[in-house]
């Protein structure tokens, strides 16, 4: 098969800070995960993406690099990073490394550098318009609050930021700025990584005078620029953030002829529970509707003409299960339903560390929480007047730290995360979800991502079949055929937690056999359960 080969593969996220410590410090590193890739073999996953493990001040994270060359000593060394290439390559696992190339640290030597003085070499590396002091150049806001323009006394300046003060953007309409991130990517290629996820890469090529962030009009370009001096010199998989991704310029960005990237990560779907033209901590129930239909959209208007990537879950979102499913009566039946619902479809599905094991939101005290976004977003909007519990209730039901909590290892204390104080709380809950129990329970939603993995493997239809929406307008059911030739794959999935009818279009009244299910038994012809989904190969 000539098909490449990320075409067929799932690829699984790590938050390296949070998934395993090896020595003590609460902090999560490069040689804990090398402890882990056996765990991560028999999940059955051909690729890890690691968020930034890069010098980093930690204002974000990590996704404020100040050294892209070499290993935040919090995470280890290059000689660990070697290491963990090496050792999850014989397992048959590549290494994705995230790209950040928006911005980096204030703290990185170009912009330590660009502020010593107007005429600096590395001055026009940064976005710098000139002012006065408590007039901004305009009125661009910062995704973490407040203006998108810090003044710097001593130049008589502004610098551009889209992220956080201490995260400046990169000006890349400076042809050595698209250099110094040429040679850094063909290093870290020759490393023999495996693929690069890229940081909001729809916003490199910004023209903040005329108020455009995403989108900009140089964006395709850029991107085919770096893709032919880099990813197309090797065998890679590459996938762009773009919050403002669309079917129509997805299709550019992901352009089966590898002009660009393999796909993009795409959030029309993730967007959906909130209110029209609010903010993502503005809740509003999710329409399930639109959802089937956005979702729909997109395996449609990629199909041979681009490639999607399929996630529920990432370290800036909350959990699934907490999210759309029910945490609490059916939390197995729900983490079940939402992998067989995801993983039937066309495009490379991805897990967030945790997610296979049906990981879940915290409440915690605001004093527990850790990140930047979390900690703005409940000083602005308590100063702002909104209701306390309000914001909380936002915290709790949109939080990035929901994603960052340490992973669940094992019962004992701290989850097995570190022998030390953890960086941030363990979720309580993990005397009851953790690997240890997933694994020894053949029931678990584990093996139900292990099975879903394997069938991808065995059935082309999961890679190449033509996607269809059944029952477009049903109120409680996902439903859906994926067809290859004479092979039809078949996906009913209950999205609530009621009993409902089931009635199949009468083309599908045909001897099935049955894959997977959310529930042990196979279920009845006209009717699921709450949460209950079903896989059939059909023909
Ligand atoms: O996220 C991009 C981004 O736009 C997020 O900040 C998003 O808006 C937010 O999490 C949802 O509320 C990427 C990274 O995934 C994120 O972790 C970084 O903080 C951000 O870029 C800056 O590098
Ligand atoms: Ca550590």
């Amino acid at each position: 098969m000539d098909r490449q080969w990320w075409k067929q593969a799932v690829i699984y996220q790590i938050y390296p800070k949070s998934f395993q410590d090896s020595n003590g410090d609460g902090i999560g590193d490069l040689q804990g995960i090398i402890s882990r890739l056996d765990y991560l073999k028999e999940l059955g996953i051909d690729a890890l993406w690691l968020s930034p493990v890069y010098c980093s001040p930690q204002d974000d994270n990590g996704y404020d690099i100040s050294n892209y060359q070499d290993i935040d000593p919090m995470f280890g060394n290059l000689e660990d990073m070697e290491e963990l290439i090496k050792k999850a390559g014989s397992r048959g696992i590549r290494i994705i490394m995230d790209l950040v190339l928006n911005h980096t640290s204030d703290e990185h030597p170009w912009f330590t550098e660009a502020r010593k003085s107007k005429d600096n070499p590395y001055h026009d590396y940064y976005v710098w318009r000139d002012g006065v002091e408590g007039t901004a150049p305009n009125r661009l806001r910062a995704a973490f609050g407040g203006s998108a323009w810090e003044w710097v006394p001593e130049l008589g300046q502004y610098y551009f930021h889209q992220f956080s003060v201490k995260q400046p953007d990169l000006n890349w309409d400076n042809p050595k700025v698209r250099l110094e991130i040429r040679d850094m990517i063909l290093w870290w290629m020759e490393k023999g990584v495996g693929g690069f996820r890229l940081d909001v890469i729809d916003l490199v090529a910004k023209e903040p005078d005329r108020m455009i962030t995403a989108d900009g009009p140089r964006l395709h370009e850029f991107i085919q620029e770096l893709s032919r001096e880099t990813f197309q010199k090797g065998d890679l998989v590459t996938v762009g953030e773009a919050w403002s991704a669309n079917p129509d310029n997805a299709v550019r960005y992901s352009n089966p002829d590898g002009s660009e990237l393999s796909m993009v990560f795409q959030f029309e779907h993730i967007c959906l529970d909130q209110k029209k033209g609010g903010e993502k901590w503005d809740l509003a129930p999710l329409p399930f509707l639109e959802l089937k239909r956005a979702l729909s959209t997109w395996q449609e208007s990629l199909y041979l003409k681009g490639w999607n990537s399929l996630f529920w879950n990432n370290h800036d979102l909350p959990r699934i299960v907490s999210r759309w499913g029910n945490d609490k009566e059916y939390r197995i039946e729900s983490a079940k339903m939402f992998a067989i619902l995801l993983h039937g479809m066309q495009g490379t599905p991805y897990i967030y560390q945790g997610e296979e094991l049906g990981m879940t939101n915290v409440r915690y005290d605001m004093e527990d929480y850790r990140d930047i976004e979390t900690l703005n977003i409940y000083r602005e909007r308590t100063r702002a007047g909104y209701n306390e519990a309000d914001v909380m209730e936002s915290i709790y039901t949109k939080g990035r730290d929901n994603a960052r909590t340490p992973m669940q290892w094992n019962h004992g204390r701290e989850a097995g995360f570190t022998d030390g104080t953890p960086w941030i709380k363990v979720n309580p809950n993990y005397p009851e979800i953790n690997a240890e129990a997933a694994m020894a329970d053949e029931n678990s939603i584990f093996h139900v991502y292990q099975k879903l993995i394997g069938l991808r493997k065995t059935h082309d239809v999961f890679v190449d079949g033509k996607y269809r929406l059944l029952m477009p307008e049903d109120p409680d059911i996902f439903a859906y055929t994926r067809t290859l030739e004479e092979t039809t794959l078949l996906v009913i999935c209950n999205f609530h937690d009621k009993t409902v009818p089931l009635q199949l279009p009468k083309e599908l009244d045909r001897e099935k056999q049955q894959l997977i299910s959310s529930y042990m038994d196979e279920g009845q012809a006209d009717v699921l359960k709450p949460y209950e989904a079903r896989m059939y190969l059909i023909g």
